[in-house]
């Protein structure tokens, strides 16, 4: 099956460690591909463009939004912190891209959410798509609140999206708990393709996570995607129970599916490696 179904799309935060990851992989998904940071991160190759952009500056978002055929939206903060920078790049920086969507006639985007809309939920429960946000900080609102803008451009202006609530996506999982979020890099952009393949995607909310033997997430409400994982933290989990010890279950980032990011807060300066 082709999985070059568009001529040019977006990805934001290529400047990232899953833009890094990505930038390579996407090529295959399209024509050309233009990648957007706030930082610089050097020279277009071939098959790209480079547009660096604020996600907080409108109209410099507008223009990098202009002439895509979809995005892949992974630009903005992504780990729990002050307000104002995920006011900024999270929120307003999320409602300048759908506007510039909308006015550009941009019909699919992938949005990078995250687990922590929902981190408040314990470890020993499955949830659905369907049970309603418990974000664990301002960082997993302001994804809520990605997930909920997304939802009205599509119910009003018809704007697909898929709303990826990513786990843990590194190379390998670097503790217990991310045995059972971790999404590999293959994974992840399996994920990406079926979001924009799948012929009819409309406003769906999926759990970006690998074939995990141990998962809180149950993915049957996104089976119209056609996301089926290949890969596992399973292989990890010897390695990870020998250099870590027991968690303490008093602990609430022992309880909740949020990890550390349900202790972080409200002012952190705090590094995911900190907090995952
Ligand atoms: P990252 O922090 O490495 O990359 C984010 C990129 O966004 C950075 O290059 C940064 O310069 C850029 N950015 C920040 N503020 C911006 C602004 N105002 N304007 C333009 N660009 C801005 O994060 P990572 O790990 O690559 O994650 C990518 C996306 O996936 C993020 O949205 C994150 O919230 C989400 N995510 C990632 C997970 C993971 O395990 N890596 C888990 C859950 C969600
Ligand atoms: C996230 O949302 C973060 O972006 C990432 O850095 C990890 O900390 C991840 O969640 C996680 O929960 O492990």
């Amino acid at each position: 099956m082709t999985i070059k179904v568009h001529e040019k799309l977006l990805l934001t935060g290529a400047a990232g460690g899953l833009g890094k990851a990505l930038r390579q992989r996407l090529k295959a998904n399209c024509t050309t591909l233009r990648l957007s940071d706030l930082q610089d991160f050097g020279a277009a190759e071939a098959g790209e463009e480079v547009v660096l952009a604020n996600l907080a500056d409108a109209a410099a978002v507008d223009a990098m939004v202009k002439g895509v055929d979809a995005i892949i939206h992974l630009g903005g903060i992504s780990v729990e912190g002050p307000f104002t920078p995920i006011l900024q790049g999270n929120i307003i920086g999320a409602y300048n891209l759908y506007e510039a969507a909308r006015k550009h006639g941009v019909k699919r985007v992938v949005f990078a959410s995250s687990n922590h809309v929902v981190g408040f939920y314990r470890q020993d429960q499955t949830i659905t798509a369907d049970d309603p946000p418990r974000p664990d900080g301002l960082y997993g609102l302001s994804k809520a609140f990605g997930e909920d803008l997304s939802r009205l451009y599509f119910d009003r202006y018809g704007i697909e999206t898929a709303c990826v609530r990513i786990g843990s996506s590194f190379e390998e999982p670097r503790d217990r708990r991310m045995l059972a979020t971790w999404l590999s890099f293959d994974d992840l952009h399996r994920l990406i393709t079926a979001c924009l393949t799948t012929p009819v995607l409309g406003h769906s909310i999926i759990f970006g996570m690998s074939d995990n033997a141990v998962t809180w997430w149950d993915n049957s409400r996104s089976r119209h995607v056609g996301y089926v994982p290949q890969d596992s933290s399973d292989v990890f989990r010897d390695a990870i129970y020998a250099r870590t010890s027991s968690p303490d279950l008093n602990d609430p980032s022992a309880i909740y599916q949020g990890g550390g990011f349900v202790k972080a807060g409200p002012f952190p300066d705090v590094s995911p490696d900190k907090v995952a």
